[in-house]
């Protein structure tokens, strides 16, 4: 049987991580964090799509495509966290669990970030981690994937 898909779509600015903003955002470039992800799923028995968009409706699109295709969506929507209903909806659209994600704790930030339209519909959120937090959304994705058979 084939493997389930864990989709990862990462938002806006995150295709900067390495040398944007590094003492909110890491050190780690998206690559560096891919390649991490890969590797800690390389014995979980789950294929992983990796995919970063600066466009909103491209997100979307990804979002669509992975109905009945993908087991499980991990976002880091970047700032389209805090202002995309569009985004929202695709995600109330899509069957699997969602697993919202963030390098920083957007609540010890800006009272603008605090607001999150993916939280709002995803099953649970990681943040403040930094770039560990990819992996521990790959523990959460691959632990609901279980749990549902
Ligand atoms: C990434 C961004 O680009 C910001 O716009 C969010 C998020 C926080 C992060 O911490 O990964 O506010």
């Amino acid at each position: 049987m084939s493997q389930p898909i864990i989709l990862y779509l990462n938002g806006p600015n995150l295709n900067m991580l390495g040398t944007r903003q590094p003492e909110i955002y890491g050190y780690k470039t998206l690559a560096d964090i891919e390649a991490d992800v890969r590797a800690a799923a390389s014995g979980q028995d789950v294929a992983i799509e990796f995919r970063q968009s600066n466009l909103e409706g491209e997100l979307v699109s990804w979002i669509q495509q992975a109905r009945g295709r993908c087991a499980a969506i991990v976002i880091n929507a970047g700032a389209y966290t805090h202002t995309s209903l569009a985004l929202m909806d695709a995600l109330l659209a899509y069957e699997g669990p969602v697993v919202e994600l963030h390098l920083s704790n957007n609540h010890r930030r800006e009272k603008f970030r605090h607001v999150s339209f993916i939280g709002k519909v995803a099953k649970g959120s990681i943040q403040g981690f930094g770039p560990a937090g990819y992996l521990l959304a790959l523990q959460a994705a691959c632990g609901v994937i279980r749990e549902q058979g």
